[in-house]
């Protein structure tokens, strides 16, 4: 008898904390978080604090908070304090993309990991929600740099709530973008898209939902459906936001800086962040961390709504 082929994709060796694979078994829910917004968003130490504070967060909202890294060639989904502190202490840890983590699993590596393959590594330990910042996108201007981001939310099943993408972009580019690869984008309580530090983008989403069992429904419309994910826009209360005058002037300060420095690829996005906060004395910094916040507690509160409907058939 022939030995039965190998599944097309065996699993990737994932670890799960115990914490996070006991709340998978059961159907409970559990909410994924990203490391590059904490090793390359955000500058140490502050990023230590804002780590722990965003998984109380997502516990607020109801769920098991996972945040994922590759540590040593392993994908963890759930790490331990100290395994937080290195990838909040490691001025020398990569920024691992889609593309990048075969090259990290093969070769022992270590890394945070973005969006895209947050989500990857989060789809496949079988996580239906994500909670991040802002999403990559396309760049302004030449030469052109768009985030795999893009591509591989119109790949991988799960929420993502974010604020929007980051208003270091070409956000009407980027929605059209999101729009050809068909993620489905819904505002939350709003058809404003948010643009980050601040409320409103000045660009609108075509769908709003009501709360977060209305946000599990359509993700669970969608997975019957097709794969790919449903961005969930979250914007900041306006009196929350950043100085708008201060915005404009730190973003253009900030592109133009990394223009002259001839930043390429991978290293646009911490770059400008890093230019931001300082440009701005922390203004950036305590809007990121509070927008990272408030997604995290609803991204919690999603998982909560998407595993009762599953208890409920
Ligand atoms: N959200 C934040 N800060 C960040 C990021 C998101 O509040 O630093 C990260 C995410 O990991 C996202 C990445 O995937 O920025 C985008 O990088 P790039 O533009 O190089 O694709
Ligand atoms: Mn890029």
């Amino acid at each position: 008898m022939q030995p039965s082929s190998p599944p097309e994709r065996p699993s990737p060796g994932i670890v799960a904390s115990p914490e996070v694979a006991g709340a998978l078994r059961a159907g409970g829910p559990v909410v994924a978080l990203e490391s590059t917004l904490l090793a390359h968003g955000l500058p140490r130490p502050d990023n230590r604090t804002a780590a722990d504070d965003i998984e109380a967060a997502v516990r607020r909202g109801g769920a098991v908070p996972a945040t994922i890294a590759v540590l040593d060639g392993v994908p963890h989904v759930g790490l331990t304090a100290g395994q937080v502190d290195r990838v909040c202490a490691d001025p020398d840890l990569a920024k691992l993309g889609v593309r990048d983590l075969p090259v990290a699993l093969a070769t022992g590596g270590s890394g945070a990991t973005t969006v895209s393959s947050t989500a990857l590594l989060a789809a496949r330990a079988g996580i239906g929600v994500f909670a991040t910042g802002g999403l990559g996108g396309v760049h302004r201007d030449a030469p052109f740099d768009e985030s795999a981001d893009l591509v591989a939310l119109a790949r991988t099943s799960l929420v993502v709530v974010c604020a929007g993408v980051k208003s270091i972009l070409d956000v009407p580019a980027t929605l059209e973008r999101l729009e050809t690869l068909s993620v489905t984008v819904v505002g939350y309580r709003t058809t404003t898209f948010p643009g980050f530090y601040v409320a409103d983008s000045g660009s609108t989403v075509d769908w709003a939902v009501d709360g977060p069992a209305q946000a599990a429904a359509v993700f669970a419309a969608r997975r019957r459906l097709t794969p790919g994910a449903v961005v969930v826009a979250n914007p900041l209360p306006p009196d929350e936001e950043l100085d708008r005058e201060l915005h404009d002037q730190v973003i253009a300060d900030a592109l133009a800086a990394a223009h002259a420095a001839g930043v390429r690829g991978r290293a646009v996005t911490p770059f400008v962040l890093d230019h931001l906060h300082r440009a701005s004395r922390g203004a950036t910094l305590a809007v990121n961390v509070r927008l990272v916040l408030r997604n995290a507690e609803l991204a919690g509160e999603i998982a909560a709504a998407l595993a009762a409907r599953s208890a409920h058939g």
